[in-house]
């Protein structure tokens, strides 16, 4: 079985896409939402909240668990894969959301899309736009720069755009929040087009036509794909993973399973019921 781990509703996007490409395995969902957002939590109280979040993912079945939020990735997963992990589940696998966006990058079934396009020989640039913490925790820039240093990221944190999402707000109050980001961010590149644009936020897929609206021929890459893509091709290299069989979806939250459940449609895109856990 494989686990999902979000802290609210953000990493539903994403498995939306997992089912989507892995239809025959099974999967199980759970959103901290009791603890949610994370966005102005202390980095560590945000790594503790992810690795109780894990136990209970583990103790379900789940061998493999992906850690669906850009947030708890950036700031923890390293240090959780290299210290609790190897120590407390020598046989459980955890990965994240980010390292498929670097390895889409740097490795890319997009190259030729951008290669094509006018920057064609002048090193490329990627906006990166992701909440708070993910931007000071300088991780997708790290990541990028480590396998291909002649990248340039530029980031812009969208501290209030999670807020908007989760609380439905107006489309047109969404639209004018990224297009200020956008600006804020093309001001900083000083004339300079980027090349692609990463959502490093699993909320954002719902922002997604706002973002192409603002970023006029500006590539963007879709976080929840490329995850089930790179999903995919785990599988097939961690055969010992395998997951039990289909079965259906199982949500659970850590908070009011009537009130998630409500939400949830938005970002999964049929309606869900999430149970206590
Ligand atoms: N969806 C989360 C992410 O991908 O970073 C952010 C949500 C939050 O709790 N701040």
């Amino acid at each position: 079985m494989i686990g999902v781990f979000d802290s609210g509703h953000g990493g539903l996007t994403v498995l939306r896409a997992l089912v989507r490409e892995l239809p025959d395995r099974a999967f199980v969902y759970l959103g901290d939402h009791a603890h949610a957002p994370y966005g102005d939590r202390a980095p560590d109280d945000i790594y503790q909240l992810t690795l109780a979040s894990l136990e209970r993912l583990f103790a379900q079945g789940c061998r493999l668990v992906v850690v669906a939020c850009n947030t708890a990735a950036a700031i923890g997963l390293r240090r959780l894969q290299q210290t609790w992990l190897p120590r407390a589940h020598p046989d459980r696998r955890v990965i994240g959301v980010l390292v498929p966006m670097v390895e889409a990058i740097t490795g890319m079934p997009w190259q030729a899309t951008v290669e094509a396009g006018r920057h064609r020989g002048e090193p490329r640039t990627i906006a990166v736009f992701a909440t708070r913490h993910t931007v000071e925790s300088g991780a997708f820039v790290h990541e990028i720069g480590k396998r291909a240093p002649e990248i340039t990221v530029v980031q812009q944190a969208c501290p209030a755009l999670v807020p908007l999402i989760e609380g439905a707000a107006p489309a047109e109050a969404v639209r004018a929040a990224v297009r200020g980001y956008a600006a804020e961010l093309m001001q900083r590149l000083g004339g300079v087009v980027p090349d692609a644009a990463l959502l490093g936020c699993t909320h954002y897929p719902l922002a997604q036509p706002c973002f192409t609206e603002a970023l006029p021929g500006v590539e963007i890459l879709s976080q929840p794909d490329i995850t089930a893509r790179s999903l995919a091709a785990y599988l097939r290299r961690h055969p010992d993973l395998d997951a039990i069989g289909a079965r259906p979806v199982r949500f659970y939250t850590t908070g009011s399973a009537e009130r998630v459940s409500l939400m949830a449609s938005r970002f999964y895109g049929e309606t869900v019921t999430f149970r206590g856990l």
